[in-house]
């Protein structure tokens, strides 16, 4: 007998206070400037974010030119390879690199190997009296080390920028990798925002009181206070880049 898929069933879920995006509900969005790529919108300030996260896939002879204005860029190479240009200089980008551009700065990536995928973080930079703008960076996450979380060996943290000791930095970009059968120690509940992109693995997210199955490639946002846990399922460690918000008064008043 001949399978008919079930169209009106995804897993992509989307709640007040945090959403679960597993990319089969894309719908290409165009960004003036980025040119023969396709661009999805995955987590920002309509869906009640403070803080953007875009997936980028270069085609043939993409090219992303632009210029930061109130938000910094956060730019992290998922798949393939490409060139990035900035003040004049050239840096040659593969899997695991990333480029943090601040705030008013003109930025150019091509030479793309073809299906190059890129993962961004934007957010609007809150300026710390008596700090510079921090500058251009860019790394690689093989050269960034691995830190034990929560005295627990079984999770390791990578921070790929310097928020730990520069607070001119107002985000904080880590990648999170869980050994099989690890999880969060407890159900963190916090002020910070978080967007994510699964790089590896698989397990159980708990976002509020749901319980989500989460695999490579899919993406999460959590609100500010959103409960959070997750436990690592299957033979192979599960990792995740997520993006924070950072090092600011914790409050307008
Ligand atoms: O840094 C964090 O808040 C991190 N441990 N949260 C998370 O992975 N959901
Ligand atoms: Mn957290």
């Amino acid at each position: 007998m001949d399978q008919i898929k079930l169209t009106a069933l995804s897993h992509t879920v989307v709640e007040s206070d945090h959403a679960v995006i597993t990319g089969d509900g894309f719908v290409n969005s165009v960004v003036p400037g980025w040119t023969n790529c396709v661009v999805n919108v995955v987590i920002n300030e309509a869906m009640g974010a403070n803080f953007c996260q875009l997936l980028i896939t270069m085609e043939e002879a993409g090219k992303l030119t632009g210029k930061t204005k109130a938000s910094q860029i956060f730019f992290y190479v998922l798949e393939g390879g490409c060139t990035v240009k900035i003040d004049g200089q050239e840096t040659k980008l593969k899997k695991g690199s990333y480029v943090y551009i601040p705030i008013d700065k003109a930025y150019v990536f091509d030479q793309a190997i073809l299906d190059t995928k890129l993962l961004t973080f934007h957010k609007v930079y809150e300026k710390l009296d008596a700090y510079e703008v921090p500058a251009t960076l860019i790394g690689h996450e093989s050269d960034i080390e691995q830190t034990i979380y929560c005295d627990d060996p079984d999770l390791l943290m990578q921070n790929l920028l310097p928020d730990m000791t520069d607070l001119s930095f107002d985000m904080a970009v880590n990648i999170f990798t869980y050994n099989p059968g690890a999880n969060l120690p407890f159900v963190e509940t916090h002020i910070m925002e978080h967007g994510l992109i699964y790089l590896a693995g698989q397990g159980i997210y708990r976002l509020a009181d749901k319980w989500y199955p989460i695999k490579k490639g899919d993406s999460i946002w959590m609100a500010p206070y959103c409960p959070q846990w997750f436990g690592a399922l299957g033979k192979e460690p599960a990792a995740y880049i997520y993006y924070k918000n950072v090092n600011r008064f914790p409050t307008i008043v």
